[in-house]
């Protein structure tokens, strides 16, 4: 697998994982299309770019590791895992099937970068802390890196998680929060306001900033900018759009949980610039 800081790279990275991830679940006639779609150009940056890992040697104890809190947004991370070199592509047909690793929701499969089961909303933060946790206490340097989402904000445990990180000062845990303000059936603004999110992590005592999560540049200056703040847990509040790449789908919480009909897939691919 190579890596790269190219912005044009990584943009196309981000294009191919797209069409890849629609064409899976189009072909699985089941799962969600727009958080994925919208998490594509960070999960791209942190494979392809920013985090340390080897897909041959997926064990290896100071990998960084990734844990995607919002687990319904597992097809970008099956893509992308399948690119880097995790597992054959041909895996991705059997999506959502009886006996296929790659479920709707995340199972742990450490052999295939699947670091952790998710889709419980709220757990992911708990346990990204506790990995955390044990590299301390095992003097171990790695990065903890997770995804959370602005739906997932609503849940309880992520605060408690939050609150648990920023007094235990996990300076090496950065979050993500994909903030399209759009949740499972409607907008968070009518349903739960979670804003101000800036607000209330700083309060809980993280480090807080605030990027385009479609910028690959901004991503990257974000991860930069993690690294290089310490004593603090880190939030990269990603502003980004449900369905990113694809006018038809972009913006709709219709489109949360629904995969691509044969028509849809057409025009997609073509906006996409497959077809
Ligand atoms: C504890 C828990 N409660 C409820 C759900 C059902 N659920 C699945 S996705 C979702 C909405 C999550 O919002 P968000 O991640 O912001 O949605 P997206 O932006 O991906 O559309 C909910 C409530 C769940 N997975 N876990």
């Amino acid at each position: 697998m190579t890596k790269t800081a190219n912005i044009e790279e990584l943009q196309e990275i981000a294009r191919q994982l797209r069409v890849d991830c629609l064409k899976m679940l189009h072909k699985a006639k089941s799962g969600h299309t727009g958080g994925p779609l919208g998490i594509m150009d960070i999960i791209t940056v942190l494979y392809f770019s920013a985090m340390n890992h080897d897909p041959k040697n997926p064990r290896w104890e100071d990998r960084d590791r990734f844990i995607l809190a919002n687990g319904h947004c597992c097809p970008a991370i099956y893509v992308a895992l399948s690119k880097a070199g995790y597992f054959p592509k041909e895996e991705l047909d059997h999506l959502r099937q009886i006996g296929s690793p790659l479920q709707g929701h995340p199972k742990l499969k450490v052999e295939w970068g699947i670091e952790m089961s998710t889709g419980s909303l709220g757990q992911g933060m708990s346990i990204g802390n506790g990995i955390s946790f044990a590299a301390r206490l095992d003097k171990r340097d790695f990065w903890m890196y997770s995804m959370h989402s602005d739906g997932e904000a609503q849940e309880g445990m992520l605060w408690e998680a939050a609150l648990t990180a920023g007094h235990h000062k996990l300076e090496k845990r950065i979050c993500f929060m994909d903030f399209n303000g759009i949740q499972i059936d409607g907008f968070n603004k009518d349903i739960k306001d979670v804003s101000p999110l800036e607000d209330k992590f700083l309060a809980f005592r993280w480090a807080v900033k605030t990027i385009d999560g479609h910028n690959i540049a901004e991503i990257l200056d974000s991860i930069d900018w993690a690294k290089k703040t310490p004593g603090k847990p880190k939030m990269i509040i990603a502003k980004t759009i449900l369905g990113k790449g694809v006018s038809i789908f972009e913006n709709l919480p219709k489109y949360h949980g629904v995969a691509p009909s044969d028509e849809e897939l057409k025009i997609a691919l073509k906006e996409l610039g497959e077809a």
